[in-house]
């Protein structure tokens, strides 16, 4: 498999779930501006999305969006304790947090990162996106990961929870998501990802 990442976006995602799960890969670095691949190609030939992350499989098959990959890498690992097996309500519960966190973190922080929108208009996607941690602080409050144990929600919402400094928020507003970072932060396969990522030349 190759996955196709930029430093610290959502491909850390996968990233991390690949080296969690200890599945062969190879790292393709993208530069999202040119969308040149670090392997000399137009990544738009590869993804017509034009974004991060691809997961390019052995077979051929490309796999886009964060929540399907994420799902798909957990099942190749069957057992595995990053994701319930398909099927179960379990499983229904993880993608209910995958598109959570997709729509409500992921997708809600894309105008903040947008240098067009005026600072009044981010002010109200900043506000609304607070709300939502207003939410998670409480449904992180008595456990530790989102299903109980460590898991590819996790992964996800760690990466997604990572940029909040670039938006000027604070997390330490919300302790039970402070501490939540830093226990996810210190899982030696996040350590080694965010490592290989930043080892890599730019594009
Ligand atoms: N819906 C997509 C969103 C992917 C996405 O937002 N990728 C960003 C990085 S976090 C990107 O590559 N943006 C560059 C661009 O859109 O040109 C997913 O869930 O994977």
């Amino acid at each position: 498999m190759k996955l196709y990442f930029a430093p610290m976006t959502c491909s850390l995602s996968p990233h991390i779930v690949l080296r969690e799960l200890g599945l062969p890969f190879e790292l393709i670095r993208v530069n999202n501006q040119t969308k040149r691949t670090a392997d000399g190609h137009d990544f738009r030939h590869i993804n017509p999305k034009g974004y991060v992350a691809a997961l390019l499989l052995d077979n051929g098959e490309v796999l886009t969006e964060a929540p399907a990959i994420l799902q798909f890498l957990a099942d190749q690992a069957p057992g595995n304790a990053l994701a319930p097996s398909a099927g179960t309500w379990e499983r229904v519960r993880l993608q209910e947090h995958l598109n959570f966190i997709s729509s409500e973190i992921h997708g809600a922080s894309a105008p903040l990162f947008d240098a067009q929108i005026p600072e009044t208009v981010k002010t109200i996607f900043r506000q609304k996106l607070c709300k939502r941690l207003d939410y998670l602080s409480g449904a992180l409050a008595d456990q530790d990961y989102l299903m109980g144990s460590f898991g590819v929600a996790d992964a996800y919402l760690f990466t997604v929870l990572s940029w909040l400094p670039t938006f000027n928020i604070d997390i330490a507003d919300w302790p039970a998501l402070d501490s939540y970072m830093q226990r996810i932060g210190a899982r030696p396969a996040v350590l080694s990802a965010i490592a290989a990522e930043a080892a890599t030349q730019p594009v």
